[in-house]
């Protein structure tokens, strides 16, 4: 699957691409297909090429659906590596960056940051909160315009090796895929001169191929709410330091509050960790044990409603 748009997507087989329906796809699968997808296509009479199977993902990238509050929306399919892009021509609220690297790291891809246009540096406080919130994560520095960390860049690619874009419109994930391609393949738009703000010039999931086979990209459009979905275990990876503190805390459910004993807090206070750094912590392990109550709650009522989901299609060979 290399692109998914509103009623159709694309599919790459070995005899090229085609374009199928995905109103016909609904009615054979109750997984929808996204961009990166290893699908199964059938040449069905009077319905043309659908859809019939969904092959299960390695990994995924995946929040909360924005327009409905318990639902995961799955952006990004099948990634090796997941980068997080941000662009070094605006500011970064540093919770932002904690939340899309929760979203990286659960997708089971290996996380990456990309900061660009360092050629155009408007806020200089921008690296310093992305390295200090990164902990082990490489961050690659790149200008479409001097061309510096696109090397880097394709360091983390390689035959049949896919990255994945995500960040803010504006930040120039297109443009960075349209670099390392070397031609104008995506749109790229401008940005707001105030603010910096994109306008969400790419609407479609796209995975594209770098010629040479030297890896693909899967290019994504801007996105501005950044829900987690169960996603505990990821949160633990990106505040590490805190979860190390916490295993020395008196109480095993101490809430790192005004517990006694409590070792996060004492760091706060001797200086060692920002306390605003806690803040974030506990305000996101607090939305995600809400969300999984909820999600319980839900299976609850359904597995009382009784069964009713549908097989997953037919074996076959695979498409992407
Ligand atoms: N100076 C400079 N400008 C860049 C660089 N990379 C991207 N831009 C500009 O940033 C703007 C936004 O680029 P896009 O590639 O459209 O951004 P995007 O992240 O794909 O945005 P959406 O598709 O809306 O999500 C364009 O005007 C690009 O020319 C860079 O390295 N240096
Ligand atoms: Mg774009
Ligand atoms: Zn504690």
């Amino acid at each position: 699957m290399v692109r998914v748009d509103r009623g159709e997507c694309d599919v790459m087989t070995a005899d090229g691409r085609l374009r199928v329906l995905s109103d016909s796809q609904r009615a054979q699968d109750d997984i929808a297909p996204v961009t990166g997808d290893w699908v199964e296509v059938a040449d069905e009479d009077g319905l043309g090429v659908v859809i019939t199977r969904v092959f299960d993902r390695i990994t995924s990238v995946s929040r909360r659906d924005p327009a409905e509050r318990d639902l995961e929306q799955v952006l990004a399919a099948n990634a090796d590596v997941v980068a997080v892009v941000h662009g070094l021509d605006r500011s970064l609220p540093p919770g932002r960056l904690e939340r899309l690297l929760v979203l990286a790291h659960k997708s089971g891809a290996v996380p990456l940051i990309v900061l660009t246009k360092a050629d155009d540096v408007h806020d200089p406080e921008t690296e310093a909160i992305v390295r200090s919130v990164a902990c082990d994560i490489p961050v690659v520095v790149t200008s479409i315009v001097d061309g510096r960390g696109l090397g880097e860049l394709q360091d983390h690619l390689g035959p049949g090796r896919t990255l994945a874009l995500i960040g803010a419109s504006g930040v120039g994930k297109s443009a960075l895929v349209n670099a390392l391609v070397g031609e104008d393949l995506l749109d790229v738009g401008e940005v707001r001169a105030s603010d910096a703000k994109g306008r969400h010039t790419t609407t479609a999931r796209e995975l594209v191929l770098l010629p040479g086979d030297k890896g693909l990209l899967l290019d994504t459009p801007g996105i501005r709410a950044i829900g987690l979905w169960e996603a505990e275990w990821a949160l633990e990876l990106v505040f590490g330091d805190l979860e190390e503190l916490a295993s020395r805390c008196r109480f095993g459910d101490c809430a790192h509050d005004a517990e006694p004993g409590c070792a996060i807090v004492s760091a706060v206070d001797g200086g060692l960790v920002d306390g605003r750094r806690v803040e974030r912590y506990r305000a996101l392990a607090r939305e995600l044990a809400a969300q999984r109550e909820r999600e319980e709650e839900r299976e609850r009522r359904e597995k009382k409603a009784g069964p009713g989901r549908r097989g997953r299609g037919r074996g076959g060979n695979r498409r992407r």
